[in-house]
């Protein structure tokens, strides 16, 4: 069952600030004209011009219908199987195989990151994306200047790993990290053709 108490109520400050949030959602470059709302400074004076519900209302309920709308969306994206959820990350593939570079940007260019499981449960919100598509991932994890040694894309040092016997074994030559469609993972090559999976 959808914990709906989990939903976040990520930038409504933001959203309450202008009408226009949704297009300047980084990424969002195809979504329609939202006409403009009456803002508050071009009522005074203007009784037949009232203020849309959502802006006449105590900020906390107006913060409230905000959570309670998205939460709503987000369980429609979770019943349709387009993003999975673990503790406060969301999940996503756009089913595209290209080489960890362009995965990345993909993932930075929709706002988020390559997907970094970072706990057995994140770990098995990504497996859930991999499985269905029956295709490897890359993970936002890449080795530094010591060999083996394996580093989240930030640079801070792994907290989690969930290696496959024997892994890693590329000693500097495979750079990258693939997730297998058994959520184990493997050190890889960076330029091979893997599923995108991002974190948002
Ligand atoms: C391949 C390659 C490696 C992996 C081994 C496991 C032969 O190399 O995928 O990254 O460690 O297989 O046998
Ligand atoms: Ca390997």
């Amino acid at each position: 069952m959808l914990s709906y108490s989990s939903c976040m109520i990520p930038a409504v400050a933001a959203l309450l600030v202008t009408c226009h949030a949704l297009r300047e959602c980084p990424g969002n470059t195809e979504l329609p004209e939202i006409p403009a709302l009456p803002q508050r400074d071009d009522l005074k004076g203007q009784s037949h011009l009232s203020l849309p519900n959502s802006l006449d209302t105590d900020p906390l309920d107006v913060i409230a219908d905000l959570k309670h709308r998205l939460c709503r969306l987000e369980g429609v994206l979770v019943l349709n199987g387009k993003i999975r959820k673990a503790g406060d990350k969301i999940f996503a593939s756009n089913g595209k195989k290209v080489d960890f570079a362009s995965a990345l940007g993909s993932c930075e260019e929709a706002g988020g990151t390559l997907a970094t499981p970072m706990n057995e449960e994140e770990n098995q919100a990504v497996l859930s994306i991999v499985k269905p598509y029956n295709q490897y991932a890359y993970l936002g994890i890449k080795e530094g200047e010591t060999p083996g040694q394996f580093k989240y894309i930030n640079g801070m040092p792994l907290s989690y790993t969930k290696w496959y016997k024997y892994e890693p074994n590329g000693k500097g030559t495979e750079k990258c990290v693939e997730m297998y469609t058994d959520g184990t993972w493997n050190d890889k090559r960076c330029n091979l053709n893997r599923l995108t999976v991002c974190e948002f």
